[in-house]
């Protein structure tokens, strides 16, 4: 009953933002000649020499080429949303470096809590240079200094997904993520003002599945927790193998990828068999600068290390939203996922999420899931669950360039009947952090 009621204010949640959003939408549409000002800002200097003409006036910097792949994979997120990094070009080369290095904290109640204190951090540097008119180069590494907390990861109650041991299911803790999280190549072919072509290759990389991972997404960057509806929507951001051609109209993406459908195993350090042997489509829209939109659908082949005769269908669709008003600027992400495994399990996950920022040195952020996993129960029975995470970060200019933060976290866990795990009559967690990032 409890997790009916979670799901009922999801709803009630997310159903209110949505008719706000959409009054929002067509604002937004009207001020759609600004979109180059508010967009990448810091980097309109850099971008001016390389940028194509039709650039302006398209209003889609993805879809002309420069800066092509500016977030995780091959995703999109709003045009207008800014990315932090540090941009230099370099010789021909435009290059731009992301990093972050958190301190964290951890406190998780309850007998199947846990405390912590742990540093997950990922650095990104990516490269791209134009050959002739038409055609880009993109190269992008991205590091995770999540394994250097041991294969348990940090506690994170109804986080469940991938094993730390190869035996058992890690539950109520995050795995940590694999070092290379990201080794990628892109070549593009401009066509037009309005088209290109694209062919991206990843060991590891992220194929076309599922919203922006959330370490990059633009409503989640400033949070240090993981989803627990990670494994629903973007958990396939580390795959050994992928590649993925693609063809963008304007701010339309239609996607294709042929990649590797098992996890990283337990072993994060090193780099893992390519298989190819799964697949996944994605239709992606950014109707304006402020929103971009995705449905996408795979076939995961064996996904799961400690179940490998399941193979997995998942379909995920989402919606993440940037704006900057005087008051500050806000985004935010709904987004909704589903497995269907060949056994006839079927486990549905829902996000909500948004982050505000008065001023550039002041963060609060909200976060609200609810999942449905059968690895939260005893003999493997869905349940449902849920989890409502508030957080707050105060920021300070250390250096040019750089930021370090202090910051905190509380969350609420709506936690299943009788599971596996006792979870006692408090279910809550807390994070305090300081983190260092590029600005
Ligand atoms: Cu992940």
């Amino acid at each position: 009953m409890f997790s009916r009621a979670i799901g009922l204010s999801l709803f009630l949640l997310a159903a209110p933002a949505a008719a706000q959003d959409h009054s929002q939408m067509d604002h937004s549409k009207m001020d759609h000649g600004q979109m180059n000002h508010d967009a990448m800002p810091g980097m309109e200097h850099d971008m001016s020499g390389m940028a194509h003409d039709g650039m302006d006036m398209a209003g889609h910097a993805d879809a002309m080429a420069p800066m092509l792949w500016r977030w995780s994979g091959t995703s999109w997120q709003p045009d207008s949303a800014p990315q932090p990094g540090i941009h230099l070009m370099l010789d021909k080369w435009m290059t731009m470096l992301v990093g972050r290095v958190w301190g964290v904290a951890d406190s998780q109640c309850g007998p199947d809590g846990d405390s912590k204190v742990f540093a997950p951090g990922m650095l990104m540097a990516m490269a791209q240079r134009d050959f002739g008119a038409n055609d880009t180069l993109g190269l992008r590494t991205m590091f995770s200094l999540d394994p250097f907390m041991g294969r348990r990861g940090y506690p994170l109650l109804l986080a469940n997904g991938e094993t730390a041991d190869g035996k058992t299911h890690l539950i109520d803790r995050q795995h940590p993520h694999d070092l290379f999280m990201e080794l990628a190549a892109t070549w593009t072919h401009r066509l037009s003002d309005t088209d290109s072509v694209f062919l991206y290759g990843g060991y590891p990389g992220e194929p076309a599945l599922g919203p922006t991972a959330y370490m990059m997404r633009i409503s989640a960057m400033d949070n240090p927790s993981t989803p627990i509806a990670h494994h629903w929507l973007d958990s396939t951001h580390i795959t050994f193998g992928v590649l993925t051609a693609g063809w963008t109209h304007d701010g339309w993406k239609l996607e294709v990828s042929q990649f590797t459908g098992r996890e990283p195993d337990q072993h994060r350090f090193d780099f893992e068999r390519a298989r190819f042997d799964s697949t996944a489509a994605r239709l992606s829209w950014n109707p304006d600068s402020h929103w971009s939109l995705q449905m996408s659908g795979g076939f995961l082949k064996s996904p799961e290390q400690l179940d490998p005769d399941h193979d997995e269908t998942r379909f995920t669709a989402s919606a993440t939203w940037y704006d900057a008003f005087p008051i500050g600027s806000v985004a935010a992400t709904l987004a909704y996922g589903r497995k269907y495994l060949s056994d006839g399990v079927d486990e549905d996950a829902a996000l909500l999420e948004t982050e505000f920022k008065p001023t550039p040195l002041w963060t609060l952020f909200a976060r609200a899931e609810t999942i449905a996993s059968n690895e939260l129960m005893p003999g493997h029975d869905v349940r449902r669950a849920g989890a409502v995470s508030l957080g707050l970060v105060r920021d300070f200019r250390v250096a040019d360039g750089f930021k370090l933060g202090l910051g905190g976290l509380y969350a609420f866990n709506f936690t299943p009947a009788s599971a596996t795990a006792p979870y006692g009559d408090n279910p809550r967690g807390a994070m305090a952090f300081v983190r260092l990032l590029t600005d």
